[in-house]
């Protein structure tokens, strides 16, 4: 279970969640087993076996998808502190057997870590520029202009934004520097989770993040990808339990295409806009976003299988912006 945010007993035995897990009274697993999940404190949430494949590129989509950095926990002054670490860096990655591509990578990274804080806590993001070029990190919230990270740290410097986690929702920062949609599109990105005061029910938490490769700079993408490399979650599904509430973080950075939509097979989702709502204003199966814009999208699958999804945009799809969940049946839950 990725997250490490303790919630409230009361939180975890209401009724809604039980049912927004599709399990109260269906009987998929015992009442006595469902208890006994919600209660022992662990697992809360089963996530199927996460099967790595090899690959030869630098990185590895498969390990990003429940992936998120808490940073490092401190208390000063009554309050708490959230320290991130966050260094830019060059790195080749391999968009397909015959093109290779190199970017600005965070952490070894593209997207950079999936950060993730709970409102009210100070965050304090100690940047160290190795990338050979001038950067930043631009945060998306609520903070004074000094900690707006427009202004370019040099390669070889470091800086420090500290500012407060506010509002809660689904967040991302991005380097600043002109020209932002080369800075941006060669990787320097990431998503910024500031959690509610009160959690939201427990689910498989997912992190889908949208993005794009001109790589011939024709300010046109040649190549689009979920979590950093195209085609990558077709040939390797995520695997998802039936039945079980699904929580995408999904985020649009794709550059040079002014929008495109999110689309999911064989289901709906309920929308929580830019996650920064407890109750979702809609309900559909694609969903339009334009560059930065993200949302909790919420799900469960009432039939095993594969189900694709993709931007609507086809042509933005069949150029590597596809993926699938594939749906295990709940009675090969482990224990
Ligand atoms: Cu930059």
């Amino acid at each position: 279970m990725p997250s490490n945010f303790i919630l409230p007993k009361g939180d975890l035995l209401s009724r809604r969640q039980l049912l927004k897990f599709g399990l109260a009274g269906a009987g998929v697993i015992g009442g006595t087993a469902l208890w006994q999940t919600l209660t022992s404190g662990q697992p809360r949430v089963q996530v199927p076996p996460i099967d790595v494949p090899r690959n030869d590129n630098t990185i590895n989509p498969m390990l990003r998808v429940r992936d998120f950095d808490y940073g490092t926990v401190k208390h000063e002054g009554g309050r708490t502190i959230r320290e991130f670490r966050l260094t830019a860096g060059t790195s080749t990655i391999q968009l397909n057997t015959a093109v290779s591509y190199n970017i600005w990578d965070l952490n070894g990274r593209i997207p950079g870590p999936t950060l993730r804080a709970k409102q009210g806590e100070r965050i304090r993001v100690l940047f160290l520029n190795q990338a050979g070029h001038s950067h930043s990190l631009h945060f998306h919230g609520v903070h004074p202009a000094e900690m707006d990270g427009v202004r370019p740290v040099s390669n070889g410097k470091a800086t420090i934004y500290e500012f407060d986690a506010e509002p809660y929702g689904v967040h991302l920062y991005h380097c600043h520097i002109e020209p932002v949609t080369r800075h941006i599109a060669k990787g320097l990105y990431g998503m910024f989770i500031i959690d509610p005061p009160h959690a939201r029910p427990p689910a498989d938490e997912i992190v889908l993040i949208m993005a794009g490769y001109d790589v011939n700079e024709d300010n046109r993408n040649e190549y689009y990808a979920f979590n950093g490399l195209p085609h990558y979650y077709m040939d390797n599904p995520i695997r998802i339990y039936k039945d079980q509430l699904v929580r995408l973080y999904v985020l649009n950075i794709i550059e040079f295409d002014p929008a495109v939509t999110f689309h999911l097979h064989a289901n709906f989702f309920d929308v929580y806009r830019y996650g920064m709502t407890m109750s979702p204003s809609e309900k559909s199966d694609v969903i339009t976003m334009g560059v930065a814009e993200r949302h909790i999208l919420e799900f469960a699958f009432r039939y095993p299988g594969k189900y694709m999804f993709h931007p609507h945009q086809d042509a933005v799809a069949e150029n590597g912006c596809m993926g699938q969940f594939e749906v295990i049946p709940t009675n090969a839950k482990t224990t």
